[in-house]
């Protein structure tokens, strides 16, 4: 049942866009957020803890993981609420490593490496949770919460 409520909003986004003749999102120049994954001391973060969003329109997401550990962003809620576009992954040089398409539920990201998450929210939302789903991270402050409006 999860699975048709994220297909939903995908499809409504892709009739609506070509009902309107709006553009093409999936090809839209993306807004690009940094979130910085990383620890300081025993405490683990995402920085910024806070984002705010817009539906309809392109964003990408840069997991920039600084720390020497890996870890992960994930949220049900925020994953019902947004189209993936595609996640890309690029080696230190920045080649191409790999784009990957499809319904992403969360991005693990390796010690000291990105990934890019292109999105476009479909859903709003207030105070939407997002949480590194690793063990231990999450008590250790690996959260924060996004605002769609
Ligand atoms: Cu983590």
């Amino acid at each position: 049942m999860k699975r048709i409520a994220i297909l939903i909003p995908a499809a409504a986004l892709l009739l609506s866009s070509a009902a309107q003749a709006a553009g093409d999102l999936s090809r839209a120049d993306p807004t690009e957020i940094v979130i910085e994954m990383g620890a300081s001391g025993d405490k683990m973060y995402f920085k910024p803890d806070n984002i705010e969003l817009e539906t309809g329109k392109a964003y990408k997401i840069v997991l920039k993981n600084v720390d020497e550990a890996k870890h992960e962003i994930e949220g049900h809620e925020f994953i019902e609420k947004i189209f993936t576009r595609k996640v890309e992954i690029a080696d230190p040089s920045g080649g191409l490593v790999a784009e990957i398409k499809g319904l992403v539920t969360e991005v693990e990201v390796g010690p000291n490496r990105e990934a890019e998450w292109f999105i476009v929210p479909v859903q709003t939302g207030e105070n939407i949770p997002i949480e590194c789903g690793i063990e231990g991270h999450k008590e250790a402050g690996m959260v924060g919460t996004v605002t769609i409006k």
